[in-house]
């Protein structure tokens, strides 16, 4: 026995035995309420549209098997838009094809512009249209084209930050430049038309209106880890506050507005994409009629029982 034993010794070589005391950072470790390191931001498309046009010019499809650039959040690192979520926006070019492959992270996209080109996934060939949402569901070989005669955007939404915590993604070229495909079914469980979301949206008479999206054969969340949903806000109109315990990352289809979460306002328009952060408070207030889609990391945080929600009951 050591008799000038000391705390701070005792720290000392308890860290060079890789071990280090809970009890000064309880409270870090077990905080009383979440701690999301992401803040909330907004990329606006009037900015991102002239970077991702010369990116097409500076870089083809050999260089960029994904012309992508991804939105990162201030507050972290790629891939992190949000703690959990991802996104980014992808232009192909007419003529051009991003050369398939696969991986174990889910992929969503949300087309923003452009029309004629489309996505390949698991054989099947999906056109893509403004509003349309496609699915890549885990390990199925995808490749995206363009035969249209302009550019196509879209807002790819994955689950990659999940990744950086379960070593687990795999991923795999395939072969060939393209994955063998066939047109899909008109009623393939891959897509989503925005017109059928609209309606679904325009039926609710309320000033305010959220529809998720579904898997069609299931009705369960668009992934295990990443769900999909759109709102309506009329102009002039606000939705309630909310907060989750599920981070958010929202492109606007149409309309004007704010969105207020946590002392922050984040101006938005047409294309511009806007993330909120877990747990913070958050409502938005339309200038013109407006069309939000949006997702979210619900689906996980429900697997581990950990999604919460409030709202003020607007
Ligand atoms: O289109 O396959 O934004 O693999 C990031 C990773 C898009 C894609 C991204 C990807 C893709």
């Amino acid at each position: 026995m050591i008799a000038t034993d000391s705390v701070g010794r005792l720290f000392q070589e308890a860290a060079a035995q890789g071990a280090q005391p809970l009890w000064t950072v309880m409270e870090g470790m077990v905080p009383p309420h979440p701690e999301p390191k992401a803040v909330p931001h907004v990329w606006r498309y009037a900015d991102m549209r002239p970077l991702l046009e010369r990116a097409g010019r500076l870089v083809g499809t050999d260089d960029a098997e994904r012309r992508v650039f991804m939105l990162v959040n201030p507050a972290m690192e790629a891939p992190h838009t949000t703690d959990t979520l991802y996104a980014g926006l992808q232009l192909i070019l007419p003529g051009e094809v991003a050369r398939a492959h696969r991986h174990v992270a889910f992929a969503l996209r949300f087309i923003i512009e452009g029309d004629g080109a489309y996505t390949a996934v698991a054989g099947e060939k999906v056109t893509m249209a403004r509003g349309d949402v496609i699915l890549t569901p885990s390990w199925a070989y995808h490749d995206h084209g363009n035969e249209g005669s302009q550019p196509m955007v879209w807002l790819d939404g994955l689950d990659l930050p999940v990744y950086q915590f379960f070593p687990a993604n795999f991923a795999q070229p395939y072969s060939a430049e393209r994955y063998p495909s066939e047109p899909a079914p008109s009623d393939s469980h891959l897509k989503f038309s925005w017109a059928e979301m609209q309606a679904r949206l325009d039926a609710d008479t309320e000033p305010y209106a959220f529809a998720e999206y579904v898997h069609t054969q299931t009705g369960a969340p668009v992934s295990r880890v990443i769900g999909a949903a759109a709102e309506r806000i009329a102009g002039r109109c606000s939705s309630p506050t909310r907060r989750e315990t599920a981070g958010i990352v929202y492109h606007v289809f149409e309309g004007r507005g704010l969105t207020r979460v946590d002392g922050h306002v984040l101006e938005w328009q047409r294309g511009d994409t806007f993330c909120v952060p877990a747990w913070a408070p958050y409502r938005h207030e339309a200038a013109r009629d407006t069309y939000l889609f949006r997702f979210d990391d619900r689906p996980i945080l429900d697997a581990i029982g950990a999604y919460r929600a409030e709202h003020d009951g607007a």
